[in-house]
């Protein structure tokens, strides 16, 4: 069944660059991905167009008034009427991969990127579904937020990406970070690669890179490891690798 991404913004151009390269235009071209955007502006009736206004008592920067968005958001849920509508901001939830499987699940998303101070909270309680941030940090719109959204979840569409070789072996590195990775020359600037990945021998290939995963995650970041329960073969190289670290640390110490 085909997804379908409807962004409210102020600068639809911005998204609809994001939605012309890489997986965005491989999913939409693939027919996997309808990728909208919808102007506040273009629901305005005034001859400014204005989407804005100083913000009750008072203070610099202004907000985004409820009229237009509240239009905007109401098109969307009539072209799309499961739409899950999702606001991006710092006051969100914080976003993590298994958030992005699960936003997933919902075919139709709708994302609403404010400008300016934000938006009126009355549209955050009674327009929008669910409020997600991507990081505490302050942006100057909602709109890389939402991509950042949009970027993690297209590659998690069936088909936009060819299925991993041995998926047993992915799921393993489900919740680590990342194990190095090397290409051709075998030997640059006297710096070789790994002998085991020229092996060929698959299996041996396998557990060095879960066995790298492991061991960047503990020393890079440990809280990784604290969260969830482990399957049992990757709490014994946890153990056998946190072994191997503190025998290094009690050498020097
Ligand atoms: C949204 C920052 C989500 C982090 C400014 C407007 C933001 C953001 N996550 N900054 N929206």
């Amino acid at each position: 069944m085909a997804h379908a991404f409807t962004v409210i913004t102020l600068f639809p151009e911005f998204v609809e660059a994001f939605a012309q390269v890489g997986l965005a235009r491989k999913a939409t071209s693939l027919g996997l991905l309808q990728l909208n955007t919808l102007n506040p502006r273009d629901f305005t009736h005034d001859a400014r167009r204005t989407v804005d206004d100083v913000s009750y008592g008072g203070g610099p920067g202004m907000v985004m008034q409820v009229a237009p968005l509240r239009a905007a958001i109401r098109q969307a849920r009539a072209s799309l009427p499961e739409a899950h509508v999702i606001y991006l901001s710092p006051q969100g939830r914080r976003l993590v991969q298994a958030d992005m499987a699960a936003l997933l699940q919902c075919p139709q998303l709708v994302f609403v990127a404010g400008r300016y101070e934000g938006i009126d909270e009355r549209v955050v309680m009674h327009d929008v579904d669910a409020e997600w941030s991507i990081g505490d940090y302050v942006l100057s719109g909602g709109e890389l937020p939402a991509m950042v959204l949009m970027d993690g979840l297209i590659r998690l569409i069936p088909g936009v990406i060819g299925a991993p070789e041995s998926a047993i072996a992915e799921s393993f590195m489900d919740g680590l970070l990342d194990f190095p990775h090397y290409t051709r020359p075998e030997i640059i600037d006297g710096q070789p690669v790994p002998p085991v990945l020229l092996s060929g021998n698959h299996l041996a290939i396998a557990r060095w890179r879960l066995r790298e995963a492991v061991r960047r995650t503990l020393v890079r970041r440990p809280d990784l490891l604290e969260q969830a329960s482990h399957p049992v073969e990757i709490a014994k190289i946890i153990r056998e690798i946190t072994t191997e670290i503190s025998q290094k640390t009690d050498d020097r110490t």
